[in-house]
């Protein structure tokens, strides 16, 4: 059997950290932008596309089956355009520094993609996923790092001791897979689907927060129920590993939706799984052409963006300025994806 270590997944340990970021904004932009919004919405509203975000918890999210509505797509969110601190001083170096982004309105999945969506992709175009030849890199048997040649793919991602269903995230893909995926669908749907901007991506997990984590805003919330990441079940399978003081259910992937949503109904953004985005990777912030906004095609796109940590992390890595990176055609059975569409 080939084994190759995984590096860029890192380890499932570290400390609670916390982000004190403050948010600022403009009134005469944000007025601006709350006025465009607005006018967008009520026409969104109106054809019934969209459904504002809500913080209640919702068992059926995203689990509808996705051949009975081929045309839609994945259930979306509108999120309300604004301005934010992007990045934490009190995370890691690539976080910083903390600088201003403008972030128009869109609209993002509110789950993750999940199998059943990818499989009618899959069954519509013939398309061949980048592992689909099995060298997917899996968790391995004692949980301490990601392997390959264990033939792991998305559509049988190797978790230890757990069957994927269709109602989990779709694991196992590439960055070119994800953004076929979203060719596809806006081909389909004729409308302009594409993956989130590293920017839009933090903006939305914050869900107007300033807080490390979404939930932090409630003095005594728990991760584990508002995410999926290590924690005391994941440590009862491999006692090796560190997280939270807590028990969420699931030592790998959950079904989408299984936690509670942040301020805009979007469920499993911090953990579950890794999120693909569009951005090429930048070391840090420092770069002043990235600090006016999203700009995904700049950088060192041998490697990409994924966000939002997963199954596999502690509380360090799973926070909204949290950022990653790896090589476009890698796929673990820890990353997936949520589309994003331009309103
Ligand atoms: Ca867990
Ligand atoms: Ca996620």
């Amino acid at each position: 059997m080939r084994v190759t270590i995984a590096s860029a997944v890192g380890d499932a340990s570290g400390a609670l950290t916390s982000q004190t970021d403050q948010f600022e904004g403009s009134r005469r932009l944000g007025a601006q932008l709350t006025r465009r919004f607005t006018a967008r919405l009520s026409m969104l509203v109106l054809v019934g596309l969209f459904s504002i975000g809500s913080a209640q918890a919702d068992p059926i999210a995203c689990r509808s089956d996705p051949t009975t509505r081929p045309e839609m797509g994945p259930e979306m969110v509108v999120i309300e355009g604004g301005r934010f601190r992007m990045g934490s001083l009190d995370g890691d170096s690539d976080e910083q520094p903390v600088h201003e982004v403008v972030v128009e309105p869109f609209a993002l999945g509110r789950c993750e993609v999940t199998v059943a969506e990818f499989s009618v992709f899959v069954e519509d175009t013939g398309y061949v996923a980048t592992a689909d030849n099995g060298d997917c890199r899996a968790l391995n048997e004692a949980g301490s790092t990601f392997v390959d040649g264990v033939n792991a793919s998305w559509r049988d991602p190797r978790y230890p001791e757990v069957a994927q269903v269709a109602a989990m995230p779709v694991v196992c893909v590439s960055f070119h897979d994800a953004l076929a995926y979203t060719q596809w669908l806006a081909a389909r749907t004729s409308r302009p689907f594409r993956l989130p901007t590293e920017a839009e991506w933090e903006y939305a997990a914050r869900g107007r927060t300033t807080t490390a984590r979404h939930w932090e805003i409630h003095p005594r919330a728990s991760q584990c129920d508002f995410a999926n990441g290590a924690d005391q079940d994941a440590k009862s399978r491999f006692e090796e590993w560190s997280g939270a003081k807590c028990a969420d259910g699931h030592v790998v992937s959950a079904r989408v939706g299984t936690y509670r949503p942040n301020a805009y109904g979007l469920y499993d953004m911090l953990g579950n799984v890794w999120e693909w985005t569009a951005d090429c990777w930048h070391a840090s912030y420092e770069d002043t052409s990235i600090k006016d906004g999203p700009r995904p095609e700049e950088g060192d796109c041998s490697r990409r963006v994924v966000r939002g940590g997963s199954w596999f992390y502690g509380p360090a890595g799973l926070r909204s300025a949290k950022r990653s990176k790896d090589d476009p055609a890698r796929t673990y059975n820890s990353v997936g994806f949520r589309v994003a569409r331009t309103l």
